[in-house]
């Protein structure tokens, strides 16, 4: 049986050499026609009514443009969800953050996003701010009771502002808000700093109900302010609100951060969680407790999961850990948010068992097989 397995493997393998050489000038083709961001807001989404069965559908970045600047109220119990990476600025140039790339659009507290918002497997890359503004980030912030953030990828992403809050998804949540991030992926291509409330995911606002599900981030987080401490890979400060229990709850769950959760202020519980440095004292510090510690160093690469036993639903690559729901949806098998011949190559190393670093489940079927290969040759062909 198991040499059944292997012939096939190899057949399907000499048989899929020959359409390689047309993936990897389809590959080269894509980059260099990359949809990049013109600096202005669709007046309409590519599909959809904005319910749960029918997501109003962004297949540009001027659609997530169209989003961030819509008024808050009018995301209340709406849905979205990307068909599309999402190109903010022109990355294709490693030095792109050096070439004057275009902040993205101010949203302001109006925007305060209020619906569900689904990245499908998708990344959001070259998302830039450099200036004086507060909540520098993808969307201003947050409010409500329901706010659903899954499945997206931030990646090849500077925010700077000398203003307060900033993060790589919202600048703030807002009073009583409560939300869930599941499958978010803040890549170590990302920096934010803002003087005060730095942060991978939400930079501040009230302390209040955040689940984190199957999420990590790697961002290089800092502050320059006063409150120099208020920085963290999920939240970077959050103040108290008067509700109590799970009203203002942080809750992380199979959750991996380069360094310290946040450093004020929350009431967090962990599960299967691990980070990148323990925490410092505050004036809070009887709020706080902290995931496991890893050594930065042992969170990368084949040791990852020796050092984080509890992890779920991750897969092991050269560098951090990546998200096994989202490399699903991408075929992304060694986990650099790309596709091309390595994720091929990877696969094979995997099916073969010579390595173990990549998702070798490419089509979810909870089986890994040479149906696996075959379902990678599609998405590259298709
Ligand atoms: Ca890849
Ligand atoms: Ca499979």
């Amino acid at each position: 049986m198991k040499l059944k397995k292997a012939l096939a493997f190899l057949l399907m393998t000499a048989l899929l050499a020959s359409s390689l050489v047309g993936v990897i000038s389809a590959s080269a083709e894509a980059t260099a026609d990359l949809d990049v961001w013109d600096g202005t807001a669709a007046t309409a989404y590519a599909g959809g009514s904005g319910s749960a069965d029918a997501p109003f559908l962004i297949a540009t970045p001027e659609q997530l443009a169209l989003l961030v600047n819509t008024s808050g109220a009018d995301t209340l119990g709406k849905y979205y969800r990307l068909t599309a990476d999402m190109y903010l600025n022109d990355i294709s140039d490693p030095d792109w953050q050096n070439k004057s790339p275009r902040n993205w659009c101010a949203p302001e507290k109006d925007n305060f996003f209020r619906g569900s918002f689904d990245g499908n497997g998708h990344a959001v890359r070259g998302l830039y701010y450099n200036g004086a503004k507060q909540d520098a980030a993808l969307f201003a912030g947050y409010r409500g009771t329901a706010v659903v953030i899954k499945n997206l990828v931030i990646a090849d992403a500077s925010l700077k502002t000398t203003g307060n809050y900033a993060a790589a998804f919202a600048g703030q949540a807002f009073n009583t808000s409560t939300a869930t991030f599941e499958n978010c992926y803040v890549a170590d291509t990302v920096s934010v700093e803002s003087a005060n409330y730095a942060a991978g995911f939400v930079g501040g606002g009230t302390c209040n109900g955040i689940s984190f599900q199957n999420c990590a981030s790697f961002a290089d987080v800092k502050t320059t302010g006063a409150s120099n401490n208020r920085y963290g890979s999920f939240v970077g400060g959050l103040t108290y609100n008067s509700g109590t229990g799970d009203a203002r709850k942080l809750t992380y769950n199979n959750c991996i951060g380069n360094i310290v959760y946040t450093n004020y202020a929350q009431y967090p519980t962990y599960t299967a969680s691990y980070c990148g440095e323990d925490g410092t004292a505050d004036s809070n510090g009887s709020n706080k407790t902290y995931p496991e510690a890893v050594d930065l160093a042992e969170i990368k690469g084949e040791n990852a999961f020796e050092q984080m036993p509890a992890l779920t639903g991750y897969y092991l690559t050269e560098q951090y850990p990546a998200i096994k729901a989202i490399g699903v949806l991408s075929g992304d098998v060694n986990g650099d948010r790309t596709f091309d011949f390595a994720d091929f190559a990877a696969l094979r190393e995997l099916l073969l068992g010579t390595s173990k670093l990549g998702l070798i489940d490419v089509n979810g079927d909870d089986s890994d097989d040479i149906r696996d290969l075959v379902n990678l040759n599609q998405r590259y062909a298709g």
